[in-house]
């Protein structure tokens, strides 16, 4: 998983308790006779309430804070593949959708149409006008995505490393040496997100995109990865940190760096536009991510035990705090074939984060795809979607006012009633039906 958060629910036939520990270090939790919650560093802090499970996550987003109201074209339906190399390609899958009179509200760029991969950058040649175009697809009501990682190129080329380094702003080790390590613009370093000036730079760097157009940011690789091929595949847990003022090491910093990456953004989108809602999506997080990002499940299997568990990860995340997520549709890795693609679909529509997404080396991956009878089922749920748009922005309403997840588990209304604790197949967007009989 990429995103951790110390919080756990508790179930109990006389009431159910929830139990945050404000902690980021790296803990082991086991649950047998007795809960055991064994962190490696930091203080003992934690917080216990009792309620029903609505209670309960209206005290832990009262605690971490609520989201915020996403754009209403957000909870539409995205497209996303890793393999969008050129403006005319992006067009031609927007008009696609047109021509199959299909409904679409985003497009996500990967890493494809950077510079060599480089954070902030859109290659010019491949897409030569890019405020026009962004223009062209709002016309037709898609929104311009645009990943980013947070890892900077080592390089004097490099002006995002120029500045960072005036500004005494990447993680060292404690001799004082860079942290380099490589992913993909090459040798990398990172920005340390635990200190305000370097949020205050990051910020800027997204103004020049939203001049153009670009409506959204997609934070990848921000937990943060590191290609290394043993051991941690992130930074050395003896990486230093500012920790707003009082020092500490990646040991505690790890569980917060793409939290406080988010942060950084959602700042930026705030002040760039008072009228605009930010949408930011950002794979790794902690305990308040819902203040500032989406997030999706990750690099999911295409498989059919990966549908499964992807709907006890977005109950899961729900019940952690954070209400926008969903599965890359049909999972990232591999082929699903007509029929997994369509279930995963199908599931995905209920979810609030609906996005098709796949790797850069398998089979093109769209609505139309795998041909008929799915192309028209997946048409049929997808304007089921859009029809139950005010249904969806009602329950984001809900999310931003009491915390409440919009995708629940089976036992939301009924947490009194041991049959239903285990449903992990199941979900509902609404209250539970009443329990089923034993
Ligand atoms: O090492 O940017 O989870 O969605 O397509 C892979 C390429 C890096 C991982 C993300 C995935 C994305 C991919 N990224």
């Amino acid at each position: 998983m990429y995103i951790c958060i110390p919080v756990y629910l508790g179930l109990h036939s006389c009431g159910s308790y929830l139990i945050f520990y404000e902690n980021s270090f790296e803990a082991d939790f086991t649950f047998a006779e007795t809960a055991v919650a064994d962190f490696q560093g930091g203080s003992l802090r934690y917080y216990f309430t009792y309620g029903s499970p609505a209670q309960l996550l209206e005290r832990y987003t009262e605690l971490t804070g609520r989201a915020f109201l996403p754009p209403r074209w957000a909870l539409g339906y995205h497209q996303s593949k890793w393999g969008y190399r050129t403006e005319e390609k992006v067009r031609e899958e927007a008009k696609a959708f047109q021509a199959h009179n299909l409904p679409l509200s985003a497009i996500h760029l990967d890493i494809d149409c950077q510079v060599g991969n480089r954070a902030f950058t859109i290659d010019p040649d491949r897409f030569p006008k890019l405020a026009s175009f962004t223009q062209e697809l709002r016309e037709l009501g898609v929104q311009f995505i645009a990943i980013l990682n947070p890892g900077i190129k080592y390089s004097r080329n490099s002006n995002l490393f120029l500045e960072g380094q005036i500004l005494d702003g990447f993680c060292k080790l404690p001799n004082g040496k860079l942290v380099v390590a490589p992913v993909w613009p090459g040798w990398s370093v990172f920005p340390d997100f635990t200190n305000p000036k370097v949020r205050r730079w990051w910020s800027r760097q997204y103004q020049y995109l939203l001049d153009v157009g670009v409506a959204g940011f997609w934070h990848d690789m921000n937990e943060p990865a590191a290609f290394i091929t043993s051991g941690d595949r992130s930074l050395p847990k003896v990486t230093q940190h500012y920790m707003e003022g009082r020092g500490g090491d990646h040991r505690e910093a790890h569980n917060v760096y793409g939290l406080l990456q988010a942060e950084a953004a959602y700042e930026s989108l705030c002040q760039y536009s008072a009228d605009r809602r930010p949408f930011i999506v950002s794979r790794a997080g902690w305990a308040s991510l819902q203040r500032y990002a989406w997030t999706w499940t990750g690099d999911v299997e295409c498989t059919w035990a990966a549908l499964r568990t992807t709907m006890a990860t977005v109950v899961g995340l729900g019940l952690s705090g954070i209400p926008y997520s969903g599965p890359d549709i049909g999972g990232f890795q591999g082929n699903p074939g007509g029929e997994l693609y369509l279930r995963w679909f199908q599931m995905a529509t209920f979810f609030t984060f609906y996005r098709t997404h796949s790797s850069n080396n398998v089979e093109h991956r769209t609505p139309w795809t795998y041909g008929e009878p799915y192309l028209s089922i997946i048409r049929q749920f997808l304007e089921l979607r859009y029809q139950l748009l005010p249904y969806f922005y009602t329950l984001s309403w809900e999310a931003t006012q009491k915390g409440y997840p919009p995708v629940r588990p089976v036992f939301w209304g009924a947490s009194d009633e041991p049959a239903v604790w285990g449903v992990e197949d199941a979900f509902c967007s609404d209250r539970a039906p009443s329990a089923p009989p034993v």
